[in-house]
Formats: structure tokens, sequence, C-alpha cells
């Protein structure tokens, strides 16, 4: 499915009439009527919010994904009350977010009483951004740090060959005047999603992201996506960030690492048997000051050195026009999705 471009025809559509149509995708692929939900609302939002690379443009994915039998689309997660600060759920095989969505009133009720929780996610299917599963916590006052790792592409720094994922890490945090203050970056150098997009668009990526099948830097997306690897962002500093989230994401929870899983039997999968960790924190606990009052500081101070954009102004930006004159697609990605939905 194309990323948008200037030149294709386009069309315009409303939040809802997206999810709607993607409902049916899902639906019409065999998940239950909570999942089609959850991963439409979670895929729309990432359209809306112009995250091109888990936006629709990954609904494929998910198609060839559910029909070769590698995700359970019907799967029920079971929560479990581990101890006073710490939630594990089982995904059942199924995707991320219906088990983040069963197990947050416990989540959110556990880090008001002690102050802070953690969430366990295990057998399960990420294929998604990282932000929306932690930016409504801070529209609640809370914090929220999570970490989900991927497949294995990309080489340790100082390693010859792949074998961390592209592992994800999100951050929000409330703010007394403006939008929560939300980062969602790959450790990665480029996200795996973008590398497609670049390759389909045929353009050349930045220096420093890959290595071809020889292990020699290359900027051509084929080569990396053809044999190739990626490289983690920032060296030994961002490599040690993904091994950090192949700990938490996959040792912590009883995930599989990046490396673990074997879809070679299931043509068509693309998304990632791995786990997630959530970790909240009630910053009204905290003896200073109020915690978003801190943060609209730290923001204020920010700007007054020059600073023009924060991580989440684009997204937001990319909402507010999408919310006011709808969510633009281009006319053949649009007519694939009505040909995936049936309509
Ligand atoms: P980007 O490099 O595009 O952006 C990373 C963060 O930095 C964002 O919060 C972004 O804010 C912010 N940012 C970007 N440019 C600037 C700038 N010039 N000044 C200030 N802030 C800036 O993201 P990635 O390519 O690393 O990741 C893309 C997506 O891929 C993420 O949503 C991630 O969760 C997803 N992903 C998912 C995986 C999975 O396994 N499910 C695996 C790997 C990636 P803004 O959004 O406002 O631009
Ligand atoms: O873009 O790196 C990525 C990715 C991996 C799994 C889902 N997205």
């Amino acid at each position: 499915m194309s990323a948008p471009s200037d030149h294709a025809a386009s069309c315009t559509l409303s939040f809802d009439a997206l999810v709607n149509l993607l409902e049916r995708i899902f639906l019409r692929h065999g998940t239950s009527a909570e999942v089609a939900r959850c991963l439409a609302e979670n895929c729309a939002g990432a359209e809306r919010d112009g995250a091109h690379s888990h936006g629709v443009f990954r609904i494929p994915g998910y198609v060839s994904t559910l029909d070769s039998g590698w995700v359970n689309g019907k799967a029920v997660p079971k929560v479990e009350d581990v101890a006073s600060g710490f939630v594990a759920v089982d995904a059942g095989n199924g995707f991320a977010q219906p088990a983040l969505a069963a197990a947050r009133p416990l989540l959110v009720a556990k880090a008001r009483s002690a102050g802070i929780a953690v969430l366990a996610i295990r057998n399960s299917h990420h294929f998604a951004a990282l932000w929306p599963d932690v930016e409504p916590f801070a529209y609640e006052g809370l914090v929220a740090l999570s970490v989900v790792n991927s497949m294995t592409c990309v080489v340790p720094h100082g390693a010859d060959r792949p074998l961390f994922g592209t592992n994800p890490i999100a951050f929000a945090a409330p703010r007394a005047d403006g939008e929560p203050i939300v980062f969602d970056l790959a450790t990665s150098a480029i996200a795996h999603g973008d590398v497609q997009i670049a390759a389909r668009k045929g353009e050349l990526l930045p220096p420093g992201m890959g290595v071809d099948s020889l292990g020699q830097p290359t900027r051509d997306p084929k080569a990396i996506l053809e044999g190739g690897a990626l490289l983690p962002f920032g060296g030994h500093k961002g490599s040690a960030l993904s091994m950090m989230v192949e700990l938490l994401a996959a040792a912590l929870t009883g995930g599989h690492f990046s490396f673990e899983f074997d879809w070679r039997n299931h043509p068509g999968a693309k998304t990632p048997w791995t786990g997630q960790l959530l970790i909240v924190i009630d910053p009204s606990k905290s003896a200073g000051q109020d915690f978003a009052e801190r943060s609209q500081e730290l923001v204020r101070q920010m700007h007054g050195v020059g600073l023009r954009r924060l991580p989440g102004d684009r997204r937001h930006r990319e909402r507010s026009k999408s919310t006011e004159h709808g969510i633009t697609l281009d006319e053949q990605t649009l007519a694939q999705l009505r040909t995936l939905a049936g309509v």
C-alpha cells in the first residue's frame, strides 16, 4: 500500500469512516470484533497523525499475517495480577494492543495506589506505532514508558550480523498547558517500515542507516531489505538501548527475543511474535511540585533557548489538519482498502 504522494489523486475521509473501513478488513480476515476495533483505531490514529510507516501502509501486512495463521486474531488475553506493582498478560499469540486494553484498568489502579506499576505482555504481536500505547496515560495525568522488540534486522554495534529488532521506546508525560510530551523512536537508525516505503518510492536513504548482504554500508533500501540489515542509531549508545529493549520486552515479560521466533513456515507472516513492557508512574505521589507544571516549565525553557519543534509537535499538527479537513489517502490506496474490506 503506497505512502501518500504529492502527485497521486487523493480523497479524504473522516477518522470514523477510516476506522469503520479498517474494522471491516480485520473482521473479514478473521479477527474478533474487539480485536478489529482495537487495531482499526490504532492504525487509523497513526494515519490521522501522519505516522505513515504504521498507518494504512501496514494493512496488507496485517492481512497476509492473519491469512497465514501466524497470529490468532480472536485471542482472548489472560490478565494476571502478579504483585502489588506488577500485572502480566498472556496475549495468547494475539495482538499486543487488545492485551494492553484488557490489562489497563488493573494497571492504572495499581499505579495510582502504589505510585508505579509494570505491565508485562508476552506471547504477543506488535505491528504498530508505540506512541498510541503511552499517550493516553499522559492525558490521565500519568507518566508512561513502553518498549517492544521486533524481528532480527539490526546489527548490534561492533558485531558482524543482525540480531536485534528495530526495538522502539516510547515515553509520555503530562504537561500543564498543552499536549503531553511524547516521543516514540526506533532504536535502529531508521524504522523498517520507512525502509520499505523508501524502497517503493525508489529513494535512497541517508548515509549510516544500513548495510548490504556483504556487510558493506549502503543507501539502497532494497539492498537492506534483500539480505542486508539496519544499524542502531547513535552507534554503541543506540545499540545499548536496543539491548535493553530486548531484555525488558522479552526476557522480563516471558516473550520471545527478536531472534527467537521462526515464521518461515507461515508465508505472508509479518508481525513479530515477541513481548512488550509498560511502566506507568503516578507523578502525584512525588514529593516535589506539581509534575505537569514542572514539565511545562521544561518546555518553556526549551523554547526559550530556540527550540522550535518538540517530539510530538508534528503529529499533533497532522492530527489537527486531519480533524479539520479529513484524512487524506490516495485513490489507489483507498480502492485497495475497499477491496480488502469487500465493499
Ligand atoms: P522518527 O525518527 O520519525 O521520530 C522519532 C521521534 O522523534 C518522534 O517522537 C518524533 O516526533 C520526534 N522527532 C522527529 N524529528 C524531530 C525533530 N526534528 N525535532 C524534534 N523531534 C523530532 O521515528 P522512528 O522512525 O524512529 O519510528 C517510527 C515509528 O515506528 C514509531 O512510531 C515506532 O514506534 C514505530 N516502530 C514500531 C516497531 C514495532 O515493533 N512495533 C518497531 C520500530 C519502529 P513526531 O512524531 O512529532 O515527528
Ligand atoms: O518499522 O521497524 C518497524 C517495525 C517492525 C515491526 C513493526 N514495525
